[in-house]
């Protein structure tokens, strides 16, 4: 008997796979198809991908050529697929000619013809919806955000909206836009999303002014520094049917993504202590070291670090305590204790202080170490007593690593999900309502 293997994504399932499956068959007696897993894709910058697995591996199964289907999970399965299934053939689309020579060494490899005028990429192209997005804003992170929108499916950034005219005028041009403004009015009737990415204590007003104009919302950190606001906001969200996304991105991540739900699963028995680390060293003039502009290591930084804290050990803090080095009016470093009814949490900041930037989760089985920076969490490890029991986990954090949460934003507008797992809207609240707490003072010492 003569095997063949093939392996795809088969999203939205078209004549071109059909037609390769067919050849595919054709070429022995039984076919294996692997079918990529969810998390796959993702890890390999597929982003856009529009069925989950098991639409994918029903679509190929109603095909009528494929005697097994497997799940293709990670980078060099093929090799270890085609030996353990003592593989004849290893076929593939013509798109990947030479791509896969070296699994000669195994097998016989042949590059089918593929199907000309169709694919995936056109079919979601076709049927998507294309949401028009405006920047307010246009300093460092909303020039990130320009490349990151372009691989992320049915978003197209048009403009930009910042009252001072040259500058709006010099970000258009510098990032291909079609228009920019400078009054809020007209920049709003252009756009049906916007993405907030101006100075922290300008987040609320715009967050507002946008959604009253029936605008969908992706605001950057922090996102309002009371919870007040963001429980306001976040009600005029859902009243009006439309999205409200803190930028969280490390929220967004494969990497922690993954994280959380390993440990949410038990792998290091119960957490007991959460330990979150960032600073980024900041020169002056900058907005950070102005006290008048909200600056600080809180309004800077603990949106990511509370994220993290309230994402493994939940809302129900029972006290924070927080100590501060200020210079001129702004806590160049914080650190922060919190804690809960059975664990403890701390988060230490820095803008004017360096210290290791990583994320520590203790746990009565083992822990979890993410290195700095923890925060694009491409790598961390489960460790143990027993140092033989300790595991890796490596991840991708493409580009500037904004497009994970991009993606989730348009596809919480198109399938009208009001609400994001990755981050609760309770939980972005809980956030808010910290950093309130220690701006109004509450049980801060001064170091
Ligand atoms: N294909 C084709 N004609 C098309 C489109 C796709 O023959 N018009 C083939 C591809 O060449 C591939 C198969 O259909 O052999 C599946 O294509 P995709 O779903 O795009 O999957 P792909 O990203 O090519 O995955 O491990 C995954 C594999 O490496 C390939």
């Amino acid at each position: 008997m003569k095997k063949v293997i093939t392996y795809g994504t088969y999203d939205l399932l078209h004549q071109g796979h059909i037609n390769l499956l067919r050849r595919a068959k054709e070429l022995g007696d039984y076919l294996i198809v692997g079918v990529t897993s969810d998390s796959f894709d993702r890890g390999r910058g597929k982003l856009n991908v529009r069925n989950n697995v098991l639409e994918r591996v029903e679509a190929v199964k109603a095909t009528g050529y494929v005697d097994e289907v497997i799940i293709e999970d990670y980078v060099g399965q093929k090799i270890d697929d085609i030996q353990r299934y003592d593989v004849d053939i290893f076929a593939i689309g013509s798109d990947w000619e030479g791509k896969f020579d070296y699994l000669k060494e195994y097998c016989q490899v042949v590059y089918l013809p593929r199907t000309e005028g169709i694919s995936s990429t056109m079919l979601r192209e076709e049927t998507q919806v294309l949401y028009r997005v405006g920047i307010i804003g246009s300093g460092r992170i909303a020039k990130r955000f320009v490349p990151e929108a372009k691989v992320v499916n049915g978003i197209d950034v048009v403009t930009v909206l910042n009252p001072d005219k040259q500058e709006a005028k010099a970000f258009k041009q510098e990032m291909g836009l079609e228009s920019c403004y400078s009054d809020f009015d007209t920049f709003i009737l252009n756009v049906d999303a916007v993405y907030i990415a101006s100075p922290h204590l300008t987040h609320y007003d715009y967050c507002k002014r946008a959604l009253l104009a029936g605008k969908h919302v992706l605001c950057e950190i922090p996102f309002v520094l009371s919870a007040t606001q963001a429980r306001e906001l976040y009600e005029l969200a859902d009243s009006k049917g439309l999205v409200l996304l803190e930028a969280s991105k490390t929220a967004h991540c494969p990497g922690f993504t993954h994280l959380v739900t390993l440990v949410k699963s038990g792998v290091i028995g119960d957490v007991v202590d959460v330990k979150a680390s960032l600073s980024k060293m900041v020169a002056p003039p900058t907005r950070e070291l102005d006290a008048t502009q909200a600056g600080g290591s809180m309004t800077e930084h603990a949106s990511l670090t509370l994220m993290a804290l309230i994402k493994l050990l939940g809302r129900e803090i029972v006290d924070a305590n927080f100590h501060s080095r200020m210079e001129n009016g702004v806590d160049v470093f914080t650190m922060g204790a919190i804690n809960y009814p059975h664990a403890t949490a701390s988060i230490t900041l820095g803008i004017g202080v360096k210290t290791e930037g990583n994320l520590v989760i203790s746990g009565t089985k083992g822990y979890v170490y993410v290195p700095a920076p923890w925060w694009l969490t491409d790598y961390f490890e489960i460790r143990y007593e027993d140092q033989t029991k300790n595991k890796k986990y490596f991840y991708s954090y493409d580009g500037e690593g904004l497009r994970y949460e991009i993606q989730e934003f348009i596809s919480m507008i198109v399938s009208k999900r009001l609400s994001s797992y990755r981050l609760r809207r309770r939980e972005s609240i809980a956030i808010a309502q910290i950093i309130e707490d220690y701006r109004e003072g509450k049980n801060v010492t001064i170091i």
